[in-house]
């Protein structure tokens, strides 16, 4: 740890004996160049050129961080700064996050690996990095206050560690843990096998994103903070449906998906048309003989999971969490149910006051995903996304697994919509019904009656 000390104490006399931009500048030099990415494509695979070889990772609309070698030591540079994300096309979210985006990078090494972390804090006030489920000194656990200083805004702190168990891990702060994180600072780190692993299998395709969730009023631009629990804009890697990148596979690759939840609730997250098995948690590879097939399985806040599949059915099948309102973006919670209320002409009376008004959801809300609704600036649609067959009538944390016969190795594209064999939809049925079979001794077809019970003005009678 002597290394450490002693460039903590350089960066700290750099910083104190220059002013200004300078200092910067003059704190930075010898640092790995930061390596800022704004675009929210989906990056593809980075192959490692330097360092042990291994099969890198697909972050959903992300990046994993380039380093530089340095006397066998792998060297990151993470800013933490301001960034804008573009949550979905048309609505742009003020975040806090890393090297210009939220998520940050995803972070990628080889178990075994000396891994060194310079941070450097441009955020409006201090923070630290807390490298989630990983083995490692104490005194780089980057708890604030706990194990270390918070990092001084302007300032650069090194974390210094090595690799010591493969798995999926997380990143995020331990300073001002609340604001910080629904502002949406964190991102994912994979550490990979040195070798053969007992518990983990080679596999064509590795997908991860982490689960997060911001408060954004309609058409304002900056998370709310103080929210605990009632987030409206669910997100995978800070992006909503139809802006989450769909996985695009090959008819039986072996795929293995990565899942982080960093939000405040739990997240079931569910895929169609396939079975998987849980492959590791938080804890790292669990053994064979733990697991069980599901089609959705819980990732808990705070949790890891990774799942496996064969891709083994073509198609374009929905992955998605399964709370139906985590599956939807901005809407208004206070809105009374209008299923089955007749409003015949209530509507034309509210219009002489409010000419604009109209009524919705009195046959459910699917309508929303229909009728194009003005909406606020710098929001995203509630219900949202076309399929060839129409309207989806999602948002939030939901995209499209698409297997197919002639996706590539190393092709990540998105290959279109699935183009259904002849015969294989569900189609209308035209035919003539058939009797309905009814008990022969039954004669009543009296319908049930029910009781009201009405109020009166001097209160409730029969
Ligand atoms: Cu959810």
């Amino acid at each position: 740890m002597t290394s450490t000390n002693s460039r903590r104490q350089f960066f700290a006399g750099a910083a104190a004996s220059v002013a200004g931009l300078a200092v910067a500048r003059s704190a930075l030099a010898g640092l790995p160049e930061p390596v800022i990415q704004t675009s929210v494509e989906t990056a593809p695979p980075l192959v490692p050129t330097t360092g042990r070889p291994y099969n890198p990772v697909v972050t959903l609309n992300g990046w994993t961080l380039p380093w530089r070698m340095n006397d066998g030591v792998k060297e990151f540079h993470l800013v933490a700064e301001p960034v804008v994300r573009e949550v979905s096309p048309g609505f742009k979210v003020n975040m806090w996050g890393y090297n210009g985006q939220s998520p940050g990078p995803t972070i990628e090494v080889v178990e075994g690996d000396r891994v060194r972390i310079f941070v450097t804090n441009k955020l409006p006030e201090h923070t630290t990095i807390h490298w989630h489920g990983q083995r490692l000194p104490s005194g780089m656990d980057g708890v604030g206050g706990l194990t270390q200083r918070a990092i001084p805004v302007g300032k650069t702190y090194v974390y210094e560690f090595e690799a010591r168990r493969p798995g999926t891990f997380m990143y995020h702060p331990h300073a001002d843990e609340m604001v910080q994180m629904a502002m949406g600072m964190m991102g994912m780190w994979v550490t990979h096998p040195k070798t053969r692993h007992p518990h983990i299998s080679a596999v064509d395709r590795d997908f991860c994103f982490l689960l997060n969730a911001f408060d954004v009023e309609p058409g304002s631009k900056t998370p709310k903070i103080n929210t605990m629990t009632d987030f409206n804009i669910w997100c995978w890697n800070s992006r909503v449906f139809p802006a989450i990148d769909t996985l695009n596979v090959r008819l039986n690759d072996r795929v293995r998906i990565r899942i982080g939840n960093l939000t405040m609730t739990n997240h079931p997250i569910h895929l169609h048309g396939h079975e998987f098995l849980v492959t590791g948690t938080d804890g790292g590879p669990t053994p064979p003989s733990t697991r069980w097939y599901e089609v959705t399985t819980d990732v808990a806040v705070g949790q890891m999971r990774q799942i496996e599949l064969i891709a083994d059915e073509e198609g374009d099948w929905a992955m998605h969490c399964h709370k139906s309102h985590h599956t939807m973006n901005a809407m208004g919670h206070d809105v009374p149910t209008m299923i089955g209320v007749d409003h015949r002409g209530l509507v034309k009376k509210i219009q002489k006051v409010a000419p604009d008004y109209m009524m919705m959801g009195e046959r459910g809300m699917a309508d929303m995903g229909e009728m194009q609704m003005a909406i606020p600036d710098n929001t995203a649609p509630m219900m949202t996304g076309t399929g060839q067959f129409g309207p989806l009538e999602m948002g939030g944390m939901f995209t499209v697994f698409k297997v197919r016969k002639d996706q590539q190795p190393g092709d990540y594209k998105d290959p279109g919509p699935y183009k259904f064999p002849e015969g294989t939809v569900a189609y209308e049925w035209n035919g003539v019904p058939p009797p309905a079979p009814r008990p022969a001794s039954s004669s009543d077809t009296t319908p049930a009656t029910a009781k009201a019970i009405k109020p009166t003005a001097k209160g409730m009678s029969h």
